[in-house]
């Protein structure tokens, strides 16, 4: 009994290893050496929405590539959530033979309310093999819809004295930061039924001390106060005070109402 056996030899795939070292490209792959963001934070709450209760969020970046040997053909920026997923892409054509140069543009994303989280720009610069010398990466925010302040407590003093300080405080606070409260105030009603400072409101102060109608105690604790001496030509009797806080979106707390009766000295 005979028995062929034919074994066929290629010497293809074992030469692929050969080839790849023969197609290596020589040279520095050009870089990225600075990236700029401009707005890193968007605030959400200010930006139109579509039907689809879609807004687009949009951040602008100034990206500067170092080429050394090879030349930049490409630069791509990506927008990433906090997995390190790609969710918005812009690929951008170059042809500039600078050892170094700046490109500019924006990426832009369509964003629903519920898909806000912390994101990363990375920018990359590619060569004609593909080849990226290193990204550079840059933190975003995107800002939830505002909060309102909130009024959380008020206090004025039961009796003051003619000649005495009156010291009013407010405490407050805002789910987006105390540096988003803008101004805290009152109105006062005098015991005639008129309001005082020809019906504008008075602000507090949370400065520490600093205005000399201030009277706080600590700069930026979120406790505002307002203090000023009972003048002899006040009027007797009872003032009320309404205190409100008002945000940097223009948002306003709800009131807190308190009663101080000034009397004779
Ligand atoms: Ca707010
Ligand atoms: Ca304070």
């Amino acid at each position: 009994m005979k028995r062929i056996v034919a074994l066929i030899f290629t010497t293809l795939f074992l030469s692929c290893g050969d080839n790849t070292t023969l197609n290596e490209p020589k040279g520095i792959a050009p870089e990225l050496i600075s990236l700029q963001v401009s707005p890193d934070t968007v605030f959400f709450g200010l930006l139109p929405t579509d039907a689809q209760a879609r807004a687009r969020v949009a951040f602008g970046f100034s990206a500067t590539v170092k080429q050394v040997d090879l030349l930049a053909t490409s630069l791509r920026a990506e927008l990433l959530n906090a997995r390190g997923e790609t969710i918005a892409t812009k690929e951008i054509a170059l042809q500039n033979t600078a050892s170094q140069f700046s490109v500019s543009d924006t990426l832009a994303l369509l964003l629903r309310r519920n898909e806000i989280e912390s994101f990363t720009i990375a920018v990359n610069a590619f060569d004609e093999f593909g080849r990226s010398g290193g990204n550079a990466r840059a933190s975003v925010v995107v800002r939830p819809p505002n909060a309102r302040p909130q009024l959380l407590s008020a206090f004025s003093p039961d009796t003051v004295r003619i000649g005495e300080f009156l010291v009013l405080r407010a405490t407050v606070n805002d789910s987006d930061g105390l540096g988003d409260i803008a101004s805290v105030f009152y109105f006062s009603r005098r015991p005639d039924g008129v309001l005082a400072n020809q019906g504008n409101p008075i602000q507090m102060y949370d400065d520490g001390g600093v205005n000399p109608f201030s009277g706080d105690e600590v700069a930026g604790d979120g406790i505002y106060s307002f203090r000023a001496q009972v003048p002899p030509t006040s009027l007797l009797g009872t003032f009320t005070y309404t205190f409100y806080a008002r945000d940097r979106f223009n948002a306003q707390s709800d009131s807190l109402v308190r009663q101080t009766t000034i009397v004779q000295p």
